[in-house]
C-alpha cells in the first residue's frame, strides 16, 4: 500500500496552524466587493490591508475515497457593521459535502443552495456542522476572539469562488445593537441609505 503523508498531524487550535503545512492568507484586498457596506470597506482598506483569515490545508492522498482537510483561522473584526467572514464558495464538484469541527471562538456558518434558499448554523468549540453538497458555505466570526475550525472534504471537492463573487450570499451577518444578527442583504443595504 502506498504510504500516506502526512498520516499523523499535530495542529494548534490556538493559532490555527498545522505543523509542517503552509498557510495561505486572505486580506481585506482579497475580499473587495464581498462586504455590503462599500464606504466602510474603503475606509477600512485605506487604513490597512488587514489580515482577515488564514487557511492551512493538508492533502495526504488523491484518488477515489481520499480526504483532504484544512484549518481556518478567522480573525475577529468588522467592516462597518458586517463581521469578518470568509469569501465563501460552492464546491466545484457540486455533490461534495464537508464536515466542519469548531475548535476555538464563536461564529456562524451561512449556507445557500443553488435555488437561493439560505440558512445558518452556529459554530463553536466541540461542535460539528455538516455542510451538504450543492450548498455554498461561508463562515462568519461573531465573537471577540479568533474563530478556528477544521474542515474535512473529498479530495476532488474543488472550490468554485466565481459564483459567489458574482452573486454573493443573499444574507449578511451584522451587528445590531451589539447582537450578531442575520439579515437579508437587501434590507441591510436599505438601512445604509437611510439618512
Ligand atoms: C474551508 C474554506 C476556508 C476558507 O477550508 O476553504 O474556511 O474559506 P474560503 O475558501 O471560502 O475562502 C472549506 O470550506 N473548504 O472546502
Ligand atoms: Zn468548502
Amino acid at each position: 500500500m502506498q504510504a500516506l503523508f502526512p498520516q499523523f498531524t499535530q495542529f494548534d487550535p490556538l493559532t490555527g496552524t498545522i505543523e509542517g503545512a503552509p498557510s495561505l492568507e486572505r486580506h481585506l484586498s482579497d475580499l473587495r466587493g464581498y462586504f455590503a457596506d462599500q464606504t466602510a470597506y474603503q475606509a477600512a482598506f485605506t487604513q490597512e490591508d488587514a489580515l482577515l483569515y488564514t487557511v492551512t490545508n493538508v492533502e495526504p492522498a488523491q484518488g477515489d475515497g481520499a480526504l483532504h482537510y484544512g484549518i481556518s483561522y478567522l480573525l475577529p473584526g468588522r467592516v462597518g457593521r458586517e463581521y469578518y467572514m470568509t469569501k465563501g464558495h460552492f464546491h466545484a464538484w457540486r455533490p461534495a459535502a464537508e464536515y466542519y469541527i469548531g475548535l476555538r471562538g464563536a461564529g456562524l456558518l451561512l449556507f445557500e443552495d443553488e435555488q437561493g434558499h439560505s440558512w445558518s448554523t452556529p459554530i463553536t468549540p466541540n461542535s460539528g456542522v455538516y455542510v451538504p453538497g450543492h450548498t455554498a458555505h461561508r463562515t462568519v466570526n461573531t465573537g471577540p476572539e479568533p474563530l478556528v475550525f477544521l474542515g474535512i472534504y473529498p479530495f476532488n471537492a474543488g472550490h468554485d469562488y466565481g459564483t459567489i463573487q458574482e452573486r454573493n450570499f443573499s444574507q449578511v451577518v451584522v451587528d445590531v445593537n451589539g447582537q450578531p444578527t442575520v439579515m437579508e442583504r437587501s434590507a441591510f443595504l436599505r438601512t445604509l441609505t437611510q439618512i
